[in-house]
């Protein structure tokens, strides 16, 4: 099922660069992100702990874990991937596509299990980070290395930039919606039920899972997982793929990605047409996420699906496409 208003949106006119890309750019030493680290050593002990405990919970996956009790993991890691790619990502963030509110109730709760900061953050960085990617106000600058970029930057203070030029951006209508003002406003006891009560006590009291089992699988490790897999989208997509529609920014097109986000690794597309709800040129192929947008405009819950032009992605990949 495609949305039907291709819209006919021109390009966005870009500064290219005739030689180089961002990475091999002749960057001065303070855009490289060399201010003083300032780390958050509260972050680095959480962190550590969440993947070590999370080798545990592998351990526990194989030996005493219920089936039912991994697939209700597997379950999460769904549905709270949908609050941050159909939500927080495509919906808040990007406005691709409206929702009623019924659907934006869904995709807070489905947000709050992810626990990945409340939605208005959440859309604030990444806001900043499309409009100053690659670069020291973008909160997980992949110019300053994979680690920076996948969890690094979660360890550290921000770069001064980050918030000085992050000002910039205007975020009011996001928090105009009250279902981001509410999760916002109850947001720690949201994630102590969604992400951490919630998940512990299903597998105990629907099928007789210990709470011990069900705290490992169902909260640390697939929370460890699902926190991983959206940041390959800052690193992995930013450093490895093909560009097939603009070979002068450096995020790429990469399938291990696509599958493992449900359709958010069509990295070089989305930062070159970010307005699009598909966040691809193959609308809903490899593309859970699309999927369930149209599901829903289906039901009448989604509506307005911004798309691109097929004529203005072929002239685009013409132009500045690296020909893959
Ligand atoms: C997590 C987020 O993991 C992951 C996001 C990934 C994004 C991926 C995007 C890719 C596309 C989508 C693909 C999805 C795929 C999903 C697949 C799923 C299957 N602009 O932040 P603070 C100001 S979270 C403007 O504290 P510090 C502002 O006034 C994990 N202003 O900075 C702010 O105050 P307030 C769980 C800004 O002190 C003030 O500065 N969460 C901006 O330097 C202070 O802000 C954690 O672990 C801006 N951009 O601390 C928490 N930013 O907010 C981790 C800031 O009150 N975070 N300001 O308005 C922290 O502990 C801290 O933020 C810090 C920085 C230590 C990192
Ligand atoms: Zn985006
Ligand atoms: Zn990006």
């Amino acid at each position: 099922m495609l949305a039907s208003n291709r819209s006919t949106a021109t390009v966005m006119e870009k500064n290219i660069p005739e030689t180089a890309t961002v990475m091999e750019k002749n960057i001065p030493e303070k855009e490289k992100g060399s201010s003083k680290l300032r780390i958050v050593w509260r972050n680095v002990y959480i962190f550590a702990f969440l993947h070590a405990t999370s080798l545990y919970a592998i351990y526990l996956v194989f030996t005493s874990t219920l089936l039912k009790t991994v697939v209700f993991a597997f379950v999460l890691y769904v549905i709270s991937g949908l609050g941050i790619t159909a939500g927080v990502h495509r919906l808040w963030a990007h406005r691709s596509y409206k929702a009623k509110w019924p659907l934006r109730l869904l995709l807070a709760f489905f947000n709050s299990v992810a626990f990945q900061n409340d939605i208005y953050e959440w859309s604030r960085d990444h806001r900043v980070h499309h409009k100053f990617s690659e670069t020291d106000a973008d909160p997980h600058n992949a110019t300053r290395g994979f680690f920076f970029s996948h969890i690094g930057w979660l360890l550290v203070k921000k770069h001064p930039d980050v918030i000085e030029k992050g000002k910039t951006v205007d975020c009011t209508d996001i928090l105009a919606d009250p279902v981001v003002r509410y999760q916002r406003k109850y947001y720690i006891p949201l994630i102590v039920l969604c992400c951490f009560v919630m998940p512990t006590v299903v597998p105990a009291w629907f099928w007789n899972e210990t709470y011990w089992n069900a705290f490992y699988v169902a909260v640390i490790l697939r929370y460890c997982w699902t926190l991983n897999i959206t940041w390959l989208v800052n690193s992995a997509a930013h450093m490895w793929g093909n560009r097939p529609y603009d070979r002068y920014i450096n995020p790429r097109e990469n399938k291990y990605v696509i599958v493992s986000t449900m359709g958010e690794g069509f990295h070089n597309y989305h930062h070159t047409f970010p307005w699009d709800y598909a966040t691809s040129e193959l609308g809903f192929r490899w593309n859970i996420t699309t999927m369930f947008i149209n599901f829903m405009a289906f039901l009448g819950l989604a509506y307005d699906r911004k798309t691109v032009c097929l004529e203005v992605i072929r002239k685009r990949k013409e132009r500045t496409g690296d020909g893959s």
